[in-house]
C-alpha cells in the first residue's frame, strides 16, 4: 500500500522557461510568420492592454468596493460597475478600437457586438471567469477564443462565429492571482507570460508549454459526483486507487486556474453534467473550446466525455457543454470509462 505524502516536492514544469528577458510585445513579433499581416499579432496585444486594465481593477477591487454587483449607486453618485461588466466593456472597447475584429461573442452579453470597420477576426470571450470567487479573493480569469472570418473585409455572419473549435486560429487566457499571466497559443505552442506591474509589461516565463508526463492533480467538484453518469464517477474512483498515479484532488472553483495549474504540474480539470444539467455550465464558444485549444496545443486533449470539444458544432452562441479538459492520457482515460456499459448500481 502506498502512504500518502501531504507535501510532496513540486512537480515539474512542462516547459522551456525564459533564459532572457523577452516582452510579449517582441515575443509575438519574432513568432509572427513573415507571410502575416500583423493583424493577429496586434489583436493579441490588445487583449494583454485589457489584461493589464483588468488586473489593475481586480487588484484594487477591494479598496474601490468593486466586489458587488453592478446597478448600486458608489457615493459620488455614479453607478458601480462589477467587475464582470468592467472587464466586458474593457474588452469590447480595446477590441473596437484595435479595428482588427469584427464581432465579439461576450458571456456578459445576450447577443453578438459587431465592429465598424470589419476587422478579419471574430473573439469569443469570457470576460471574468469565475468571478463569483472575488468576494472570497480567489484568483478569477479572462479566456478568450480567435476565428477567422470566413470572408475576411465582409460584414460577419453568423457562421463566422458558430463553428466549431477547430476553426480558433487563437486562444488564451488572463490569470489574476499572485501574480497575473498571460497564457496563449496561435498554432505553434503555447506560451505563458507574467506581469511586471512596476514596468508594465507582459514578460515571457515558458514558451512551448506540454502537459508534464506524470500527472499530479484532477480537478473535479466532487460535491456533485452523485449527479454524474456512472463513468465520469468511475474516473474518479480510478484516479484515487493505490495503483494509479499519485494524484491530488484539487478543485479551486476558477476554470482559469484550475486549467493553469493542471498544465503545469499535470492533470485533469473537469465540469461534468449532472442529472439535472446534463450539458453542464460551462459554455463551448468562450469557455471549452478555448480551453481544449489550448490543451491539444500543450500535447493534451479537451473532450465532453466522448467527442473532443474542438469538433462541436455550437448551435447558440451561450451552448453550454460538458467539459474534461488536460493532459492526454487522462481524458482519454475519463472517456473510455464513460463508454463503458452501465454497471449495476
Ligand atoms: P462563471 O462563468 O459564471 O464564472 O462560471 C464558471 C465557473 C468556472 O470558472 C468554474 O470552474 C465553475 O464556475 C465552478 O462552478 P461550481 O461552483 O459549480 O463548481
Ligand atoms: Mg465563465
Amino acid at each position: 500500500m502506498s502512504t500518502f505524502d501531504p507535501d510532496p516536492p513540486a512537480p515539474a514544469v512542462g516547459g522551456s522557461p525564459a533564459a532572457q528577458l523577452v516582452t510579449i510585445k517582441r515575443f509575438l513579433a519574432d513568432r509572427q510568420p513573415e507571410s502575416a499581416t500583423g493583424d493577429l499579432t496586434s489583436m493579441l496585444y490588445d487583449l494583454a492592454v485589457a489584461g493589464k486594465l483588468i488586473s489593475n481593477k481586480t487588484r484594487r477591487a477591494g479598496l474601490t468596493d468593486m466586489l458587488g454587483r453592478s446597478g448600486v449607486t458608489n457615493v459620488q453618485g455614479e453607478e458601480q460597475k462589477s467587475l464582470d461588466v468592467y472587464a466586458d466593456e474593457v474588452i469590447a472597447g480595446l477590441l473596437a478600437q484595435g479595428g482588427r475584429v469584427s464581432a465579439l461573442v461576450s458571456e456578459e452579453q445576450p447577443e453578438v457586438t459587431i465592429f465598424e470597420g470589419n476587422g478579419p477576426y471574430v473573439v469569443t470571450c469570457d470576460p471574468l471567469d469565475g468571478s463569483s470567487n472575488i468576494d472570497a479573493n480567489v484568483s478569477i480569469g479572462t479566456i478568450f477564443g480567435v476565428f477567422k472570418q470566413r470572408e475576411p473585409g465582409s460584414r460577419p455572419t453568423v457562421d463566422d462565429w458558430l463553428r466549431p473549435g477547430r476553426d480558433l486560429v487563437a486562444a488564451g487566457y488572463l490569470l489574476y492571482s499572485t501574480s497575473t499571466m498571460l497564457v496563449y497559443s496561435t498554432g505553434d505552442g503555447v506560451h505563458a507570460f507574467t506581469l511586471d506591474p512596476e514596468a508594465g509589461e507582459f514578460l515571457l516565463t515558458w514558451s512551448d508549454l506540454e502537459f508534464p508526463a506524470d500527472p499530479s492533480y484532477y480537478s473535479f467538484n466532487l460535491a456533485a459526483s452523485r449527479h454524474w453518469e456512472q463513468g465520469v464517477e468511475r474516473f474518479v474512483h480510478w484516479a484515487n486507487r493505490d495503483d494509479t498515479p499519485t494524484m491530488s484532488q484539487r478543485y479551486i472553483g476558477s476554470a482559469v486556474s484550475d486549467f493553469h495549474r493542471n498544465l503545469l504540474h499535470g492533470g485533469i480539470f473537469a465540469y461534468p453534467g449532472t442529472d439535472d444539467e446534463p450539458a453542464g455550465k460551462l459554455r463551448l464558444l468562450y469557455e471549452g473550446a478555448p480551453l481544449a485549444y489550448l490543451a491539444e496545443q500543450a500535447g493534451g486533449r479537451g473532450s465532453d466525455g466522448r467527442t473532443s470539444l474542438l469538433e462541436l458544432q455550437p448551435a447558440d452562441i451561450h451552448q453550454r457543454t460538458p467539459v474534461f479538459v488536460g493532459a492526454l492520457e487522462l481524458v482519454e482515460r475519463l472517456e473510455e470509462f464513460v463508454s463503458e456499459p452501465l454497471q449495476d448500481a
